[in-house]
């Protein structure tokens, strides 16, 4: 039987207004049902919204290392249920186990450091230019935010928003993908079992077009953060500018990895495979573009198919397999639409891979053949569209001039990497990439919880996930700046002397 999930608004666990619901099936196997959960629409994100903000009046006056000592409490917490709720990670999205374990660890890691943070949410104190004056800035909420997340990391990153956002004194309305409904449920009954106070997390389930523009429109939720396609941000954006509501965005990469003459070429192998195959090609990080110095190409090249065709594709639960399906049928049909581009319009080699797996174990999945297209140009569509699957483009290049042109010529910005030994390699491409994160002799993914997590141009709108001070602190924050004259006058700033005669 599956489990049957619900809302939690208002610190209680509901259905949806209209009674509706919608099922959450197993992608490596979609006979089996992981479980059903409620179809919410505008009542459902009303009565959330209305939760959080009450519950905002006394949560932001609650002390920041009080509010962090109720995150260490749910790091503790998720630590126990580690085991348990990665497998309900890897059941209901996919991913292998190992990394689904993993999801789990980011949040686990995001717990602990953002219940840190609850001590460490430090504003500057400053001279002023006056005498008998003190300045200090102090960092406040901002009141309710919306967070919509994806399917891809459906523990980590709804622990990237809601814990940064809880310890800086936010309360939070909570749209998780609905590809991915049953693991943010477990993920928010930790926050429950911790003894989170009612109305402070709320959870919405349901799809965008109901629960997402009903957050978005909402004049109460004062933030939003979402992670998703460039399409939907777009969305967000038209919805939160005009009503001057901050909202940050995390969206698509086209990440690439260069490969110098002088590389350590199997190390580079590993990390391509590692970033082109790893979740299968589910992250907005994957290294979907190889740039390789014309020298050290073909061998290169030899040796990534080799490798790519020793992957095990599998149900993600059993310890052999190294690559689950991908996440739904929308999502092969997708890299199906690509690999029709890839041969009738870019006409590019396909060295493996290029179609949906069969097989033994196989045919009830979404299970896709790791792909590496090889003699793809920069302009080639493949090269340029962030695909979500695991497929890989071989691109070659002249010199590392050549190679950062071809980097920067896609529309996104989220991570690049460079395999050298040269240090002046190394360093003039961490300078002329344009990205938000760089990797030296190491895959485009893997990034840690307390670095700042985002990109440029059309990846992002300039605010950073996790990461500390730099990073989620200031996204989920406003700065206040407090003025305390103690000269018994009122004294001006900038010389002003007006009122003297
Ligand atoms: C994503 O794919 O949206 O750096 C996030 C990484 C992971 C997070 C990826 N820590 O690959």
């Amino acid at each position: 039987m599956p489990v049957h999930y619900q809302n939690y608004i208002n610190g209680k666990w509901v259905d949806s207004v209209s009674g509706k619901t919608f099922k959450s099936f197993n992608p490596a196997n979609t006979d089996e049902i992981i479980g059903v959960v409620p179809a919410s629409d505008h009542r459902d994100v009303y009565h959330a919204v209305r939760a959080a903000k009450k519950a905002f009046e006394q949560w932001r006056l609650v002390p920041a290392p009080k509010r962090g000592d109720l995150l260490f409490e749910v790091a503790e917490r998720l630590k126990k249920e580690k085991e348990r709720i990665g497998d309900i990670v890897c059941k209901e999205m996919g991913k292998v186990k190992k990394e689904s374990h993993g999801d789990v660890q980011e949040a686990i890691d995001m717990a602990y450091y953002m219940a840190g943070e609850g001590r460490r949410l430090f504003g500057d104190t400053v001279h002023s230019e006056l005498p008998n004056k003190d300045i200090k800035t102090v960092r406040v909420p901002i009141g309710v935010f919306g967070l919509i997340t994806p399917w891809n990391f459906p523990v980590a990153i709804p622990a990237w928003k809601i814990l940064p956002a809880l310890v800086c004194g936010n309360t939070v309305v909570f749209k998780p993908a609905s590809l991915t409904p049953c693991v943010a449920t477990e993920f928010v009954k930790i926050f429950d079992d911790a003894g989170i106070p009612p109305g402070v997390l709320n959870l919405v389930h349901g799809f965008g077009t109901d629960v997402g523009e009903a957050i978005l429109k909402h004049p109460d939720v004062r933030g939003v953060s979402f992670t998703g396609s460039a399409a939907v941000g777009r969305r967000v954006a038209e919805l939160c500018g005009p009503r001057f509501a901050k909202f940050c965005l995390e969206m698509g990469g086209k990440n690439v990895i260069i490969i110098m003459d002088d590389a350590d070429l199997d190390l580079a192998v590993e990390g391509c495979i590692w970033a082109g195959f790893g979740t299968t090609g589910q992250r907005c990080t994957a290294g979907s573009r190889v740039v390789v110095h014309k020298k050290v190409h073909d061998e290169f090249l030899k040796k990534f198919v080799a490798a790519a065709k020793k992957l095990k594709l599998g149900d993600g639960l059993d310890k052999d397999t190294d690559i689950g399906p991908l996440v739904s049928q929308d999502a092969v049909d997708k890299v199906q639409r690509y690999m029709d581009i890839a041969k009738s319009k870019d006409k590019v080699t396909f060295m493996c891979g290029g179609k949906k797996a069969k097989g033994k174990g196989l045919d009830k999945g979404y299970f896709f053949e790791p792909t590496i297209l090889a003699n793809v140009k920069p302009h080639h569509i493949v090269a340029q569209e962030e695909i979500f699957g695991p497929v890989v483009s071989v691109l070659k290049t002249n010199d590392l001039y050549d190679a950062l042109e071809i980097a920067n010529s896609v529309q996104y910005g989220l991570s690049a990497s460079i395999f050298t030994k040269n240090i002046q390699y190394a360093h003039i491409a961490a300078r002329e990439l344009q990205t938000g994160i760089v990797y030296i002799n190491t895959s485009t993914i893997g990034a840690e919880v307390h670095t700042p997590f985002g990109g440029v141009k059309n990846t992002g709108n300039g605010h950073r996930e996790a990461g500390g001070q730099g990073g989620a602190i200031e996204t989920y924050t406003e700065m206040k700046v407090i003025n305390v004259d103690y000269s018994g006058k009122i004294q001006k700033a900038q010389g002003i002397d007006w009122g003297k005669k």
